[in-house]
């Protein structure tokens, strides 16, 4: 058994104040039960961490390969919303699908700034961070391999491109045990760790460390 003061996460150095940020979820639907164990624990820790739930948006694809697509489009539309300060198409859990038909014209052009909402409803500030979230299990063909790779590069470049964090969500598990632990819904009786938790956390720290970097 590992030592668990040496692997994970430790807690964060300070409490941060989630208060004041926007923050955007996408998630896989691949592997149903594990997400949502995962999204549970992502949104858990952010409401913890004082996030505000109007100021949570969570949009689903299909799979991880579709995450850094989705990234890239919620980071665009965040941004140009805010420029419009039009009514909120993102302040719901709405469908992608909704987002892509709007597809913003104008460029992208702000570097998010703590969220703040003039009326006190939910925020049109862009995005202080992205957490994607899928789970990938390895099956008998090279596939896994492949959309880890793809996913990974993907999500990465969608946040140096970007300078909108990504939070990197994505369980690669080589089995389901190792997917249904890394979640908190482990088969034996410690049931595991919830990583969304971490992503939680790690999203309101990147928000709080970076978002007034300039
Ligand atoms: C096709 C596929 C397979 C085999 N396995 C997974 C998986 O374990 N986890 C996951 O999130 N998605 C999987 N997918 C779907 C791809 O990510 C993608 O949605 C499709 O190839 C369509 O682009």
């Amino acid at each position: 058994m590992s030592d668990p003061t040496i692997k994970g996460l430790p807690p964060p150095p300070t409490k941060y104040d989630g208060s004041p940020f926007r923050i955007a979820i996408v998630h896989a639907r691949w592997n149903d039960a594990i997400i949502k164990a995962l999204l549970d624990g992502t949104v858990k820790k952010l409401k913890e961490q004082g996030v505000k739930e109007e100021n949570i948006v969570i949009k689903s694809v299909p799979g991880s390969y579709e995450l850094p697509f989705a990234a890239q489009k919620l980071i665009e539309a965040g941004k140009t919303q805010s420029s419009n300060a039009a009514p909120s198409m993102l302040a719901s859990t709405t469908n992608l699908l909704s987002l892509i038909d709007n597809n913003p014209t104008a460029p992208a052009s702000t570097t998010p700034q703590p969220a703040q909402s003039s009326t006190g409803g939910a925020s049109t500030a862009p995005f202080n961070a992205i957490i994607a979230i899928g789970c990938l299990i390895k099956g008998s063909t090279m596939h896994f391999e492949y959309i880890c790779d793809a996913v990974t590069h993907g999500l990465m470049k969608v946040q140096l491109d970007s300078g909108t964090p990504v939070v990197f969500g994505v369980l690669t598990a080589l089995n389901d045990d190792q997917a249904l632990e890394r979640a908190g819904i482990g088969r034996k009786e410690t049931k595991g760790h919830n990583h969304g938790e971490d992503w939680g956390l790690a999203a309101v720290e990147l928000a709080a460390q970076t978002s007034d970097w300039q």
